[in-house]
């Protein structure tokens, strides 16, 4: 038998009111000790009660709602409380609560009960957690998406079709003679299918990487090309230091603004030259490595030099868009001799600048948003390569040598059970659990 939880749900501290919720089986004696009342409320209505600590001194009128077994957020008896807020109210009940053999439940508990008890898959549980870590509104709708089961509706028919190849199969190894020859096209049908769903749930995960751990756009140019004017004018606020000497920015300076729900971070950067100042070669080396982390590139060059022919000779491996700088100090009749690739810009004073971030913004979107991203966990993507590997070997074999079509089985049925493992379908180890729910808020 399980034991009785307890926790705060609502953030410690002053506030309005406090939610305190207990689950397991002693929330009959519980409630009935801390209200001194004999029956139990009628479930999911909401009382006005008395609650009293174990000497009988008054802790507070609260409102209480009692969710019987199994319907609840767990699936076990539930009570929660809605006291007045602060710091003391809340305590006090907490230690009545463990008085009467509740304890304080561990992080994500509440949600891994209700996990156990069936209420939710393992993707829907960890979705619970991504919704209340979300930051941007765009994080919350996929999380709010992998919540309802939309992600578990689309993973189910993996499981169904490896189902059918495995039934076409091993009914051959078994009884050849009494089912007929194997239909070959048919099962090359559904391993086509199988791919076809498992890469897409990939590419579109890596979109939803980009939601959840942002973009880094890095800033990059020749000391004194005008990077950190452009930096503050796209951030609205004089963020970098900026001055007429070149070498300016040393160290690396970020900020992050959302940019079609994608957080993205500007990464304004020390100029590209050779120095022999020890502190800006530190900080040129930084550039170099901010460089290699970054999605995306603006490569920062003054119009004037462009004009004169001094282009540099850049290319990054990332995607990037070329800005002219400091454009009002180009005559309009000089202008004709910046190749098209320049978006034209005078951070200072404001020329282009609409342009160029409606531009930033399109590229930002071409790049790193689709509307069908998927969010995945680290632990989810893991298996479902493990699953494609599986069924990579499993379609290998089939196609070489039809002698093997035990070992065929043998991979399916192992992607089987990998792919059952994304939902939790199958006894989860321990560690595996808990290292799901560590992550959780205490009372979630
Ligand atoms: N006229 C004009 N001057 C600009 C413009 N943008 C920047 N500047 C000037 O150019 C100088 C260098 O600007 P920064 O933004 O510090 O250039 P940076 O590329 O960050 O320089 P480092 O950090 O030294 O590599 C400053 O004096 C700016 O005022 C512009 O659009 N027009
Ligand atoms: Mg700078």
């Amino acid at each position: 038998m399980k034991d009785t939880i307890c926790a705060l749900s609502t953030v410690p501290g002053r506030g309005a009111i406090a939610v305190i919720r207990v689950s397991g089986p002693d929330v009959p004696f519980i409630y009935r000790k801390l209200t001194r009342l004999d029956n139990l409320p009628e479930p999911r209505y909401s009382h006005l009660v008395t609650l009293f600590d174990k000497d009988g001194n008054v802790i507070d009128r609260a409102l209480c709602v009692y969710f019987k077994a199994p319907y609840s957020y767990t699936g076990e008896d539930m009570l929660e409380f809605y006291t007045h807020g602060g710091f003391i109210i809340p305590d006090i009940l907490l230690r009545t609560l463990y008085f009467y053999g509740a304890r304080q439940a561990e992080p994500g508990e509440f949600t891994k009960r209700a996990f156990l008890s069936g209420k939710m898959d393992l993707i829907q549980a960890e979705a619970v957690n991504d919704i209340i870590n979300a930051r941007t509104e765009e994080q919350f709708k996929k999380a709010l998406s992998n919540l309802k089961g939309n992600l578990t509706g689309e993973l189910e028919p993996v499981l169904e079709l490896i189902k059918r190849i495995l039934m076409e199969i091993e009914a051959r190894i078994e009884f050849e003679e009494d089912v007929g020859p194997l239909d070959r096209d048919k099962v090359n049908r559904y391993f086509a299918e199988i791919r076809e769903e498992l890469v897409s749930i990939k590419k579109r995960a890596q979109s939803g990487r980009y939601i959840i751990e942002g973009v880094k756009v890095v800033i990059v140019g020749k000391v004194n090309a005008g990077k950190s004017t452009l930096f503050n004018s796209i951030l609205g606020k004089e963020r970098s230091i900026v001055t007429p000497y070149a070498g300016t920015t040393r160290d690396i300076v970020h900020e992050e603004v959302e940019i079609h729900g994608i957080p993205v971070r500007f990464i304004d950067t020390a100029g590209i030259r050779d120095s022999a100042d020890p502190v800006e070669r530190m900080g040129i080396e930084r550039t170099k490595e901010a460089l290699k982390d970054a999605d995306f590139a603006i490569l920062v060059e003054d119009a004037v030099s462009i004009v004169k022919g001094e282009i540099w000779k850049f290319k990054p491996e990332i995607p990037f868009i070329k800005v002219a700088s400091k454009i009002d100090l180009v005559p309009a009749s000089q202008r004709i001799k910046i190749p098209e690739e320049y978006l034209m810009v005078s951070a200072k004073y404001g020329e282009g600048m609409d342009d160029f971030i409606k531009k930033l913004e399109e590229s930002i979107k071409e790049h790193f948003y689709r509307s069908d991203a998927v969010i995945l966990k680290s632990r989810e993507l893991a298996i479902i390569e493990g699953v494609m590997d599986e069924i990579e070997k499993a379609r290998a074999l089939f196609e070489s040598n039809i002698e093997e079509m035990e070992l065929v089985s043998y991979h399916l049925n192992q992607a089987y059970r990998k792919q059952m493992e994304i939902f939790g379908y199958m006894d989860m180890p321990e560690e595996v659990l808990n290292s799901i729910f560590k992550d959780f808020c205490i009372g979630k």
